[in-house]
């Protein structure tokens, strides 16, 4: 028996200030379209697929331009076409986007919808980088902890597409406790999209390997849990900051099964048979089996 799904990573150049919520989901509209021809069951859209990557930019407090990077609602009107044609294709995807929530809550999130268009459940960001106060010395600010909240719904997996789904947005995919929460779970395909910048002001020596390092984290993440992750970018250079790529579709082995080859609007697609996690889960990474969660204390320790 084999459960497969065939899966898209669709991902996006970049998204400059000027390009409207509308122009994006044009943008996604067409690579929905395409993954379907591809006859992809879900399409995995990158984080903060929407706009331009804004925690570049500083915003002084209680700047109402800063409110203009969130969505109030999911879907709403700018957004809601995406999910219409999607339920029209009875194609599920999962779409990064900034969270105003209720009570003025502000979450760095991702929403998984079914292939009704329906939402089955979302996720929102717990590792934020970067930095909360104006750091002039950098050549682009990266303020996500001054922009969101952790993520307050942990590290939630989802049954759908035959298996059990998980998000994790980003940073996360350098966390192995994040990857590790989702296989104590099950986790059989986990999508994470991504905006990376090339540099990392603080660690400039660390640049030349941003893209091997991309692979690493997310190839580690998927064998020693037994999942399939699908890492989506949004890449290329936004507003004049470089953005890596790399995005991709890796099996439970650690190998990748497919990956884009530059840095715009493109796909990469693969058959995941979820059946392949089995061996993984049941043998070397049995997780009830082999763990030794007395000796792990350091772990959560603050
Ligand atoms: N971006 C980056 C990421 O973790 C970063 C932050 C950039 C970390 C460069 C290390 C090096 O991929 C987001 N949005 O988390």
């Amino acid at each position: 028996m084999s459960r497969v799904v065939r899966v898209a990573a669709a991902q996006l150049g970049p998204v400059q200030r000027e390009h409207s919520r509308a122009d994006v989901v044009d943008r996604l509209g067409a690579l929905l379209r395409a993954a379907h021809a591809d006859g992809a069951q879900l399409v995995a859209f990158p984080e903060l697929a929407l706009t331009t990557f804004f925690p570049r930019w500083w915003y002084d407090d209680g700047d109402s331009a800063l409110d203009e990077w969130y969505e109030r609602e999911m879907p709403g009107p700018d957004t809601k076409p995406l999910f219409d044609e999607a339920a029209r294709l009875g194609v599920g995807f999962v779409l990064g986007y900034a969270e105003l929530a209720d009570g003025g809550r502000r979450f760095n999130t991702a929403v998984l919808v079914g292939p009704d268009g329906t939402e089955v459940g979302r996720y929102r960001k717990i590792h934020l980088p970067g930095h909360d106060e104006h750091e002039p010395w950098r050549r682009f600010q990266h303020l996500e902890k001054r922009y969101f909240e952790v993520g307050d719904r942990g590290f939630p997996t989802f049954d759908a597409f035959g298996g059990t789904v998980g998000m994790l947005i980003c940073n996360d995919r350098r966390w192995p406790e994040a990857y590790r929460v989702l296989g104590l779970q099950g986790v059989e395909l986990v999508c994470i999209g991504y905006n990376t910048p090339v540099h990392n002001p603080p660690a400039p020596e660390h640049d030349e390997h941003g893209d091997f390092h991309n692979h690493l984290v997310m190839q580690a993440g998927a064998y020693q849990n037994g999942t399939f992750v699908v890492g989506v970018a949004k890449a290329g250079e936004e507003e004049g900051v470089p953005m890596i790529g790399g995005t991709c579709i890796i099996h439970p082995s650690g190998r990748i099964l497919a990956e884009v080859a530059g840095l715009g609007d493109e796909l990469a697609v693969a058959d995941c048979d979820l059946d392949d996690c089995t061996s993984y889960k049941t043998t070397v990474f049995d997780l009830r089996r082999h763990r030794v969660p007395s000796q792990y204390r350091a772990l959560v320790d603050e």
